[in-house]
């Protein structure tokens, strides 16, 4: 249930300038002021304010692809850091030289780290941080990363039925409230979706330690937001405690192995997925990306990496190819944890998370046009 509010005033409580979304005072403020000046041209923070809210007063801008970090990471479980995606996946993206005027940057929203969805908090919680976030115990607005995301985001859809959205996690689990109001405003409108979902786990837990939303059941959550349990492609899949046929029967889900593709090749895969979407009537994608698809030796600042898995250049070949067949109308990275020690095991000199998640970036808003 969304808050009954105009979505202008959401906007204006629930998001901070792009960055701040990682609540610090001192810490990291270099990495900040760095990020403003690129995006704003200062790093007064009076001035990026300014800025920043002059920007979500101009309508034409919601027009363009949107971008929106959620710096959370309190739904992860074993390294922690996503929180920081956000930043880090700006930077790369800011740092060409061409292209900002092509996206409109929302910003991060708040995020108390602390907390993860309101329904686990109490009356007297929800009253100390409403006072904390918003000066006001009685606000009705939410206080926890997921509950903000899916009101903020609901909001935005409700007017802009047609907004295109890029969200940069914060852990997997924010991929939750973001595809859920993305699946049930399509739903309004009539048009049949599906989400493609590169990972190298299942994320298909019904819950974690009697927590139902985190980085492993987030896809468990929205099954029944689909149009059909068979439009969550899963690709790159490879972490698992279950055979392919375990979650295929079970849930009805599609799967697409990392060795399967490692076999096959990513065109044949590719064509697999959209010779079954078209045959299922699907007229438009989404893509969530977490970066753990990709192979531990390119990607391991993450909280959970893995080898075995897909090459950059694969993820990037299924993309366009999807691509070509089905608009992509919304997408998110998540799981980029940048002050995760890079994996001995990575050959590498350079551990490449970054830049392959600035890269994704570039490629989602581009295709989100
Ligand atoms: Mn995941």
């Amino acid at each position: 249930m969304c808050v009954k509010m105009d979505v202008n005033l959401k906007l204006k409580n629930y998001l901070v300038p792009p960055g701040n979304g990682v609540f610090t005072v001192n810490t990291a403020k270099e990495r900040k002021d760095i990020l403003h000046q690129q995006i704003f041209g200062t790093a007064i923070p009076g001035k990026v304010s300014k800025c920043f809210t002059d920007s979500l007063a101009d309508e034409s801008n919601f027009t363009k692809p949107m971008i929106l970090g959620i710096c959370s990471d309190c739904g992860g479980g074993i390294l922690r850091g996503a929180n920081w995606g956000p930043l880090f996946i700006r930077k790369e993206l800011y740092e060409a030289e061409t292209g900002a005027e092509d996206f409109f940057d929302l910003g991060d929203i708040r995020v108390i780290p602390h907390l993860l969805h309101d329904k686990y908090l109490n009356s007297q919680t929800l009253k100390s941080c409403r006072s904390a976030l918003f000066g006001d115990e009685d606000s009705q607005l939410c206080v926890s990363p997921l509950s903000i995301s899916y009101d903020l985001i609901s909001s935005i859809y409700e007017q802009r039925p047609a907004a295109k959205l890029l969200f940069f996690g914060g852990d997997h689990s924010v991929s939750f409230p973001v595809t859920k109001a993305y699946l049930e405003s399509k739903k309004r409108s009539g048009i049949k979706t599906a989400i493609i979902h590169f990972d190298a786990h299942t994320d298909l837990l019904d819950q974690r330690l009697g927590i139902d939303y985190c980085f492993g059941s987030w896809a468990y959550h929205i099954l029944e937001d689909l149009p059909d349990p068979s439009h969550l492609i899963q690709v790159g899949i490879r972490s698992s405690g279950k055979e392919k046929s375990h979650w295929e029967s079970k849930f009805g889900v599609v799967q697409y192995w990392a060795q399967e593709i490692k076999n096959v090749g990513a065109g044949a895969i590719a064509e697999s997925i959209t010779t079954s979407l078209k045959s299922k009537g699907v007229e438009e994608i989404y893509i969530s990306f977490d970066i753990d698809a990709i192979d531990s030796e390119y990607a391991s600042k993450t909280g959970t990496p893995e080898d075995q898995g897909l090459e950059p250049h694969q993820a990037h070949q299924i993309i366009d190819k999807l691509c070509e067949s089905f608009p992509l109308t919304g997408a998110d990275i998540v799981e980029v944890a940048p002050f995760i020690e890079a994996s001995q095991k990575s050959s590498l000199s350079k551990d490449m998370t970054i830049e392959i998640a600035g890269e994704l970036a570039r490629k989602f808003l581009e295709k989100l046009k």
